[in-house]
């Protein structure tokens, strides 16, 4: 793989949701070695350190949502960090849990729109994560992400969205949990999604190579948002919002193999790590470990292949 300028940035999130712990995130995945890893394969790694979000107002206990303020100001902050980030590297957003995509992919999205490229994303998650604050069950904003960086309406306090991502460009893979809300508007969308049944039945090569060949035709760029529950909770202990039949330890790495020989890869997410919750650091280094996967580790190169 050529050498890539990977950014570091530190997005210690924890208003998306109610259980406390993915703010220790990002010193987890670096104590598991990430920034070690890339060298290894020869990339130059720049730490940017851990980002903090934006001035707001203290949220209250009243409303239906929890920590808004908080939550739209953290996206304000990485919307410009991610937007800034593009122009130097491929940014690694270490997470923190999935509200910050609200951030990493509106402002990797308005980079592409500035260089005339279409942005697309992979989002790698048991979860769809596109409810708006309205549809939203339990409040938790970190459900919202796709709602928002596609430009659904609600964000009352938030950025305004001035790049939506064509819901066409959007792979949904590892479904599992998702909310009655949610599935409606799914079905109304063009976002690309593929549960697990259909992962059993297809395996996940062949829905991938489909996504990653439609981003090549159109020299796309591509954001990978890989969140911790996409993986099976036997593997990856360390998230709040476990689910049981998740993607397992190959199908992980062949995902992120399939990423790394696309080429396609733009940026990246690193979401929902809870360290207080995970088993000896095994979650983390297993973050770092299909990181490594998407960025170059491999037994022997081979020639590109088709899945039909
Ligand atoms: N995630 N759909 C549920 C909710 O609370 O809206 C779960 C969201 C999970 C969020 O995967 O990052
Ligand atoms: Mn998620
Ligand atoms: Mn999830
Ligand atoms: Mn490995």
């Amino acid at each position: 793989m050529t050498p890539n300028d990977c950014i570091l940035i530190g997005a210690p999130v924890d208003s998306g949701k109610r259980r406390a712990g993915c703010l220790m995130g990002p010193d987890a995945l670096r104590t598991a070695g990430l920034a070690e890893a890339l060298r290894e394969l020869g990339h130059r790694v720049e730490d940017l350190g851990n980002l903090s979000p934006e001035p707001y107002s203290p949220d209250t206990e009243e409303g239906r949502l929890f920590r808004p303020n908080e939550t739209a100001a953290w996206t304000a902050r990485l919307r410009d960090a991610a937007e800034a980030a593009m122009e130097r590297g491929l940014p690694i957003f270490l997470g923190g849990d999935h509200a910050l995509s609200l951030g990493s992919v509106a402002g990797v999205a308005r980079h592409a729109a500035r260089i005339r490229r279409p942005q697309f994303v992979l989002w790698l998650d048991a979860h769809s994560d596109f409810h708006t604050p309205q549809t939203s069950g339990s409040g938790n904003l970190h459900g919202t992400p796709l709602g928002y960086v596609t430009g659904r309406s609600g964000f009352d306090g938030f950025a305004e969205i001035t790049r939506p991502v064509p819901q066409e460009n959007i792979c949904l893979l590892g479904l599992r949990s998702v909310d009655e809300a949610e599935r409606a508007a799914l079905e109304e969308s063009r976002i690309r999604r593929h549960d697990m049944r259909e992962i059993d039945e297809r395996g996940v090569a062949r829905p991938l190579a489909e996504f990653l060949e439609h981003v090549a035709a159109q020299n796309g760029m591509l954001h990978v948002s890989l969140d911790v529950d996409f993986l099976d909770p036997a593997i990856a202990p360390a998230v709040g919002t476990t689910v049981p039949g998740g993607a397992t330890m190959r199908e992980g790495h062949l995902v992120m193999e399939m990423i790394c020989d696309s080429r396609l890869m733009t940026s990246l997410d690193l979401v929902e790590l809870n360290p207080f919750l995970d088993e000896r650091g095994r979650t983390a280094h297993l973050l770092v470990e299909l990181t490594a996967s998407a960025m170059g580790r491999r037994v022997f190169d081979r020639p590109t292949r088709a899945y039909a």
